[in-house]
């Protein structure tokens, strides 16, 4: 027989088999999953997924909180192009990265966090690992806790705080609790409250505290109020669990954003703190950022990390490479970094004034609400005191996008959008 004749019988042979298991495959592929429930389209990121199907030329994206300029443009910080630009120009591989990331990443990320020259990271009381953005680094928390914390494995959260945060630590296999944080009558912060609340938890758990920029409230304490709740925290006996999602993104300082971590680590607390990139550096897709665990001594330090490291490699393995390199790159070199820092002040900035020029076309509009909660909040966010109804009629009249629970992202607010947003808002709240 010619090769060429077997080989269109061998084919033959090969569809009809392949035909008979594909058939098998399709009758039992209808019954794996029917079990298997349409479930809702996520709170925060699902915002984005609708806003993207709406063709009205006028809508506005206060979903995530993703930096816009002031065109309503994705950003990407003329600091990162540099590294980028520099790293190009080196040739690097693409080999793996350790378990934990590289060393050098991990020792800039923790002296972001706690300030160059601090005691713990001089005496090698930290266990710092690169995680997957600040969310993969809280579920490494979450995590390690689950398995090692030697209290009550419950975690403490502010209500309200970040949607994701529940979730995270449930998944995580933890108990999820709360605490009073924010007051509705004063949108401000419930300092009474907290306290109340935080001296009653049971000794040994753990509490989540949001380091800056409260997400979704925009509502910080003060430092008296944070050297407060350092004190009881002790008196009780809890761990804290800083979230560091917003470095620089409250006040344009990097260090100032700091203080509650820096004070509560001065203060002598064991602490765990997880960084994300994604909003100071705008490295949102790089999914870069940081888990630290600051114990009380080098021995145990290694001990944790070792554990730690065992935990992520079933995970995920290893982190990615390229956004810790960017990182890097930004703060390894000063000059690049004061750059960088330049850039974290003016994406600040700009939300500080469209905070005031929101307020102020609320007031053109006619409004005869107070808004001054717009301007007296921080960060990214600003939690409008919208309900969900009047949420619902924004973006079903207007095309402005935005949480259920009446959040908006000050950073897709621009010069250009606020009046038309303004307009709305009074709309639905007259
Ligand atoms: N912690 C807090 C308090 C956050 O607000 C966010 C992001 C993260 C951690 C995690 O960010 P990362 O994994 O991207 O580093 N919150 C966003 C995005 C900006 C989101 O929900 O995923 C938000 O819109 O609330």
């Amino acid at each position: 027989m010619a090769l060429s004749s077997r080989l269109i019988i061998l084919s033959n042979n090969f569809l009809n088999n392949n035909a008979s298991s594909l058939n098998v495959i399709s009758s039992r592929a209808g019954s794996w999953w029917s079990h298997v429930e349409m479930g809702p389209p996520d709170a925060i990121l699902g915002v984005t997924e609708a806003f993207k199907r709406d063709t009205n030329p006028n809508k506005i994206n206060l979903g995530v909180g993703a930096y816009r300029d002031d065109d309503g443009k994705p950003f990407v910080l003329p600091s990162v192009r540099k590294a980028e630009d520099r790293m190009r120009s080196k040739n690097l591989d693409k080999e793996y990265s350790p378990i934990g990331g590289s060393a050098q990443f991990c020792e800039l990320s923790i002296n972001l966090a706690l300030g160059d020259g601090s005691e713990q990271v001089k005496n090698g009381l930290n266990a710092t690992l690169q995680g997957i953005s600040g969310t993969g680094a809280l579920r490494l928390g979450g995590a390690f806790l689950a398995a090692f914390f030697p209290g009550n494995k419950e975690v403490y959260l502010p209500t309200p705080s970040w949607g994701n945060h529940t979730p995270i630590f449930k998944h995580s296999g933890l108990g999820v609790k709360q605490y009073r944080y924010y007051d509705p009558n004063t949108c401000g912060f419930d300092f009474q409250g907290a306290l109340q609340d935080i001296a009653k938890m049971p000794e040994r758990s753990i509490i989540l505290l949001h380091a800056c920029a409260h997400n979704p409230t925009g509502v910080d304490p003060s430092p008296q109020q944070w050297a407060e709740i350092s004190k009881v925290v002790k008196q009780k006996k809890l761990f804290p669990f800083f979230d560091m999602a917003y470095q620089g993104f409250a006040s344009g300082d990097v260090d100032k954003d700091a203080f509650a971590l820096r004070h509560f680590v001065k203060e002598g607390h064991e602490t765990i703190v997880t960084q994300s990139y994604a909003k100071n550096m705008g490295l949102y897709g790089e999914r870069v950022g940081a888990f630290s665990l600051i114990t009380s001594s080098k021995e145990e330090a290694q001990r944790t990390m070792s554990q730690l490291k065992i935990i992520v490699r079933p995970m995920y393995s290893n982190p990615p490479i390229n956004g810790a390199r960017i990182v890097t790159e930004i703060l390894s070199d000063s000059s690049l970094k004061a750059e960088w820092l330049k850039d974290v002040k003016g994406m600040a900035e700009r939300i500080i004034s469209v905070r005031a020029q929101l307020r102020d076309n609320l007031k053109k509009e006619g409004s005869s609400r107070d808004w001054s909660h717009i301007t007296d909040q921080i960060g990214m966010f600003c939690f409008t005191g919208l309900n969900a109804q009047q949420a619902e009629r924004l973006t079903k009249d207007f095309s402005v996008y935005l949480t259920k629970d009446g959040r908006i992202s000050m950073a897709g607010v621009t010069s250009k959008n606020v009046k038309y947003l303004a307009h709305a808002i009074h709309e639905v709240t007259k």
